[in-house]
Order: C-alpha cells, then sequence, then structure tokens
C-alpha cells in the first residue's frame, strides 16, 4: 500500500503566483515526509493547469491518487441530488470537468458530498434515483475518458445518500457501469458500518481508494480505531492502493502529516 495526503486547494493556488507558492510548499513538505502521493481537494477545476501541476508532482516525485470534490459542494452548493434539474446539470458539468482534469493527471475522482443531501421537499428514493441518473450521465464520460468514478459512503450526519458499503455496491449495481468504484473513509466507517473490517471485505472487488483518518478525523493514532486491524483486512484482500489521510490539519498540516506517516509506516 502507498501513503499520501489528502490536500484542500484554495483557488488562489492556482490563479496567483503567491498561492502557487503556497502550494509548492505543501508538495516539498508532503515530499520530504517521505509520502508516495498528495491527493488534491479542488474546488473548480477549469482554473487549474493541469500540465503545470503534473510537473509540481513529478518534480517533488509525488503521484496524485485522487482528486476530491467535496469543496464544489460546500463552497458552490452543486449537488446531483438537487430537485432543480438546472442545478443538477451544473453539477454534472463540474463533476465531467473534474474528470477531463483527472484524465490528464492519470488519476481518479471521488464522487462524495458533491452527491448532495435529500432536499427538503425530496423522497429518499427520489434522491436515490437523481444521484443514480446523474451517475449514469456521467459513467459515459468516465468511459470515453478512462477515468474513474469513486463513490465514498458518508455518515448520516454530512448525507442521507449513501452511508455504508453495502448502500455503495446497490447504486453502483444500479448505475451499470465499469467506471464507478468504490473508496471508503475510515472515520465514515467507524460510524456507519456495523463491523469495519466486513465492509472492507465486502468492497474487496471494487475497491480504488481508501481515506484514513481516526475516529475522531484527527491523524490516524490520535482516536481510538484499530488501524492494525483494519491494514491487516486490507492486506488480506489484497488492496494495493493508496491509503490517503483526510485529516484535520491540527495542530498544523506539516505536524499532522507527520504524525500520520510515521505511525502508518510501523503498521505497513
Ligand atoms: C467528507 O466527510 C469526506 O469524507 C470527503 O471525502 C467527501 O467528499
Ligand atoms: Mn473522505
Amino acid at each position: 500500500m502507498k501513503l499520501a495526503i489528502a490536500l484542500t486547494t484554495p483557488k488562489e493556488a492556482f490563479e496567483t503566483s503567491q498561492g502557487w507558492r503556497l502550494l509548492k510548499k505543501k508538495f516539498a513538505i508532503v515530499s520530504g515526509l517521505g509520502y508516495d502521493g498528495i491527493e488534491l481537494m479542488i474546488e473548480d477545476p477549469s482554473v487549474v493547469n493541469s500540465e503545470k501541476l503534473r510537473k509540481l508532482a513529478q518534480f517533488y516525485e509525488l503521484l496524485i491518487p485522487a482528486v476530491g470534490t467535496g469543496i464544489a459542494y460546500l463552497q458552490c452548493g452543486l449537488s446531483f441530488a438537487h430537485p432543480d434539474r438546472r442545478e443538477r446539470s451544473a453539477a454534472i458539468k463540474r463533476v465531467k470537468d473534474y474528470m477531463l482534469l483527472a484524465s490528464d493527471l492519470d488519476t481518479l475522482v471521488i464522487i462524495g458530498l458533491i452527491r448532495g443531501k435529500i432536499g427538503v421537499d425530496t423522497s429518499y428514493k427520489k434522491a436515490w434515483s437523481l444521484v443514480r441518473n446523474c451517475l449514469r450521465e456521467c459513467s459515459a464520460t468516465a468511459k470515453d475518458l478512462g477515468v474513474l468514478m469513486a463513490l465514498e459512503p458518508i455518515n448520516r450526519y454530512e448525507t442521507a445518500i449513501i452511508n455504508t458499503v453495502d448502500e455503495a455496491l446497490k447504486m453502483i449495481e444500479e448505475v451499470r457501469s465499469d467506471y464507478v468504484r468504490i473508496m471508503v473513509d475510515t472515520f465514515h466507517m467507524n460510524l456507519e458500518e456495523a463491523s469495519i473490517t466486513e465492509a472492507l471485505r465486502k468492497a474487496r472487488k471494487l475497491l480504488v481508494h481508501v481515506h484514513v483518518a481516526d475516529s475522531n478525523r484527527k491523524a490516524p493514532g490520535m482516536g481510538h480505531l484499530n488501524f492494525h486491524e483494519i491494514i491487516n483486512v486490507l492486506n488480506e484482500i489484497r488492496y494495493t492502493e493508496f491509503l490517503s489521510a483526510e485529516i484535520l490539519p491540527k495542530p498544523n498540516f506539516g505536524q499532522a502529516a507527520r504524525k500520520t506517516i510515521d505511525y502508518l509506516k510501523k503498521l505497513l
């Protein structure tokens, strides 16, 4: 398994030279600590110069295992479950833009919070079908570009649509595309799964990415999750992709990144 850390990139990182300098500093920290990759949470992929970003990653010998899309929901309200068709089209357009960027960077696109929440006047069934239809539409582009989408179960306090691996597998079965796979996040699993190890075994065939965070969203080792057991099961199911730390930058990004790699390296 390879290790990465997720980095939230502000828009300025791609729009101003000062922002780009700060981004470079983060790449230098992550590379210096010995990580294999850096996952990038990006608000608007259309402002990113993918060639420049690819070269930056290459310079620091970092892979980009995934592009995170949640900020497009948090900052711009873009969502697959939006009751308004035009809003859903905007979310689909944004995900297609993410896929274009992902194709240039040779990476996958996370479908996490961007699927949205159930609207006040929408039933669970309706929201489910809205998300399914949007995923179907996006999967045609995913196929054309050869880019995978990684559907992430998220805990109930952030969305009611797809909280568990079982629900993600059901959605993927209904979408019927080889380009929609599953990823998990240990923080969400801790809140939603009856057994984290059994859920990982169920996800095995379609598992393409793993977010790691402890029970409190802090660096692994700072809460009460059993990472020894989690890594054992990931080895058992022959998962060889990334463990990507999506953690609170506490007390700061550099120290949280150091704690994570020090802790996980001993378990790998
Ligand atoms: C949000 O809690 C999360 O885990 C993100 O990866 C979803 O976009
Ligand atoms: Mn996550």
